[in-house]
């Protein structure tokens, strides 16, 4: 393993489309400021990088739909975004925006060197063209029909109702989403970026990190690999972005694609860091610095960008160079996704709890702890308003402010308000913690990104100190025997002390709180020494006999009671009704049919039952999977979009009803040769409707 002397944390840029949610949080931003400020602790070098992502698309159409220019859109999202970040104590080092002049100049400086190397591709293919708005129309400016689900509101890129990937070439009657017109085709240039160039690079690359990246991320990146890397547009015809940096023509009207101006952010925004400290060269010490490790904290849905195409990027930069290379993600923690009582956030849909809302009303050290003891490491996890409550009340009011305040309460009535004892290291041992098994345990949850086993062992600690003060009943030993029950309060504030360091990271506001509590003046952070790990000093008791502590003690939790959080799940409830409804299909069960048929109409539709004989999904298609149907003597091939109910195994053996007379379609390259029948649930999930009884395969239903 490389010994790295510094770190550079990079945190996934959000759009600046709108505010942050709880689901952000989780996943992605206080993951890493547990991880930056454990390293502070352990007096390591490391610098946090973040910033906003303010081009692509999507920032776009906001500003269409409000009216506004891109640049309100993205001024209003960065400022509520980075104030709702600072309030709930992430501690970037830098949080930079996308539209800056320093990231333009490193998008299009990166651009050029790999333009001039002769790296790109051009390519010209067909795309629509909006001939009233005199504009070509990205993949989300083109709407129409799904040809696969029939979901009349498909974008150009995806349809939501089936989650099948879409180009809009694929679109049934499309329109532009800016006229409503519908869009003809035309040709247009466009820079590729051939990652299949860097193939075998990458694999190499990869394969460095089979034992320490996440299965999930090493998934993801795997399939990609397997099914061969393709060349991608890097260039866009838009006019909010990054300018394509040539005089010629034919980059007249072309901007960088967003994906790869953003990840090149990262850079350039360090670059700003850098300058801001009026020592501009010093970025270079973190990105062109062998020695420095880069970790990028993402959600899973942006896995490949930074593991295939940043990386690809980065080695198109790095050919051919002596100097100057930049270092490539030594991890890539990508977290799975918190869902919010029970479901998908979703912003959208307005199913979300934001950021910034959320701290108007609960501290943020209380939504710090509940979300990391819940960190989606490998699995989904849930937010809910309940656990919230459960967890503020009995594990930080009840069991760590509670010991807290007993220590320093009790210190200051009876021994003068300070530490009575001095505590030996056998003293220290003999409390049932295994300290060095414990700090041990504990770097390696930090430095392993599992983060909830690190605020688990913190808690842990707080659970067997407020045992042990419990238990000793100081109140009643003063009485016979002081001398011992000033051993009992030295050790108490000695393990408020190392909680207040174990628990930093996580709660940092608290942990400063029982820091000045227990007499110190400023920040944890102040104890600090480069090279020196004061978490690694909690091997041996730190407070000596007779420390001054304050004599005041401050409640550190108030508890939420029902009352606090009875709006929030009204709100929950509202939400979930409207998307229970939305998802339903309510308005077809408002009884609007569909017009009148005649019975010979009807009889021309010819149902069967079916026997699957072998069921698989199909590739870049979540939702569909590929069926082999006996229909009697008869063999067909359906395309059903079940696969988010049912799994291939499962359906195998099943009695389906099948629409046998349904002419044929193509689907992703496959032939569909009818379609099976199913209903929807309450929830939007599908039940296939399933005819029991094993020898009625082939038999019309009338
Ligand atoms: N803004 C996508 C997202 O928010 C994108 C991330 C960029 S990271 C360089 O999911
Ligand atoms: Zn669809």
């Amino acid at each position: 393993m490389h010994q790295f002397t510094k770190t550079l944390v990079t945190t996934a840029l959000p759009y600046a489309n709108g505010p942050v949610h709880l689901g952000h949080l989780a996943g992605v931003y206080l993951p890493a400021d547990l991880y930056v400020r454990y390293k502070r602790l352990k007096g390591e070098d490391v610098i946090h990088i973040g910033g906003s992502d303010e081009h692509g698309v999507p920032i776009t159409i906001t500003a269409e739909k409000e009216g506004i220019s891109p640049q309100d859109v993205v001024d209003r999202y960065h400022r509520m975004n980075h104030d709702a970040f600072l309030k709930c104590g992430i501690s970037f080092d830098y949080y930079g925006r996308t539209t800056s002049r320093v990231h333009h100049a490193t998008a299009q400086e990166f651009f050029s060197e790999i333009e001039q190397k002769g790296i790109f591709v051009r390519k010209t293919e067909k795309l629509f063209f909006d001939r009233k708005a005199d504009r070509f129309l990205s993949d989300r400016y083109v709407t129409g029909t799904c040809p696969i689900c029939n979901n009349s509101e498909a974008n150009g890129d995806q349809c939501e109702q089936c989650g099948t990937h879409l180009s809009p070439l694929e679109l049934i009657n499309p329109k532009s989403k800016l006229s409503d017109a519908t869009p003809e085709l035309r040709d247009t240039m466009h820079w590729y970026f051939p990652l299949g160039r860097f193939q075998e690079q990458l694999e190499s690359y990869v394969s460095q990190h089979e034992d320490d990246w996440r299965q999930n991320v090493l998934n993801y990146t795997h399939t990609w690999l397997k099914q061969g890397l393709k060349e991608r547009a890097i260039t866009r015809d838009l006019s909010w972005g990054i300018k394509v940096p040539l005089e010629s023509d034919e980059a007249a009207g072309k901007v960088l694609y967003v994906w790869f101006d953003a990840v090149l952010g990262y850079i350039s925004f360090t670059r700003e860091w850098a300058e801001k400290q009026g020592k501009s060269e010093r970025w270079k010490e973190y990105w062109q610095n062998p020695d420095c490790r880069l970790v990028h904290f993402i959600g899973k849905d942006n896995v490949v960008f930074h593991t295939l195409m940043f990386p690809a990027i980065l080695m198109a930069w790095n050919e051919g160079r002596e100097s100057g290379c930049y270092n490539l993600a030594d991890n890539v923690p990508a977290s799975e996704f918190m869902n919010f009582e029970g479901r998908k956030f979703s912003k959208s849909r307005n199913y979300a709890v934001y950021l910034g809302e959320f701290l108007e009303k609960f501290p943020a050290d209380t939504l710090r702890y509940s979300i990391a003891i819940n960190y989606p490491e490998n699995k989904d996890t849930d937010f809910s308003w309940l656990d919230f409550q459960n967890r503020t009340n009995g594990e930080l009011a009840d069991t760590l402010g509670n010991f807290i305040k007993r220590s320093v309460d009790f210190t200051n009535a009876r021994f003068d308000g300070e530490v009575p004892y001095q505590c030996t290291p056998e003293d220290w041992n003999s409390l049932g913690i295994n300290w060095p098994e414990t700090l041990e345990q504990l770097d390696l949850a930090y430095e392993g990104f599992h983060f909830r086993d690190a605020v688990t062992l913190g808690m842990e600690i707080a659970r067997a100190a407020n045992r042990f003060l419990t238990v000793s009943e100081p109140w009643k030993v003063v009485k016979v025997d002081r001398e011992a029950a000033a051993k009992t309060m030295a050790l108490s504030l000695n393990l408020c002390h190392a909680l207040s360091i174990a628990l930093f990271p996580v709660m940092p506001e608290t942990s400063n709180r029982i820091h000045v509590m227990l007499g110190f003046q400023g920040s944890i952070e102040d104890l600090v020494t480069p090279g020196k790990s004061i978490v690694a000093e909690l091997l041996l008791p730190g407070l000596k006999k007779g420390h001054k502590i304050s004599p005041r003690s401050e409640i550190l939790f108030t508890k939420i009671e029902d009352s606090d959080i009875a709006p929030e799940l009204r709100k929950i409830e509202e939400l979930l009704a409207e998307a229970v409804k939305r998802e339903s299909g309510a308005e077809q069960c408002r009884m609007e049919f569909k017009p009148v048929i005649s019975f010979d109409d009807f009889l021309k539709v010819d149902l069967r039952v079916a026997r699957v004989i072998s069921a698989e999904t199909v590739k870049k298609a979540s939702k569909l999977l590929k069926l082999q149907l006996q229909v009697g003597s008869v063999t067909k091939q359906v395309l059903a979009g079940i696969a988010k109910e049912y799994t291939p195994e499962e359906m195998v053996g099943k009695n389906v009803v099948i629409v046998a007379n349904l002419a044929g379609r193509t689907i992703r390259d496959e032939v569909s040769e009818g379609m099976i029948l199913a209903v929807e649930g309450a929830d939007g999930k599908l039940f296939l409707i399933e005819p029991a009884g094993t020898e009625i395969n082939g038999k019309q239903i009338q």
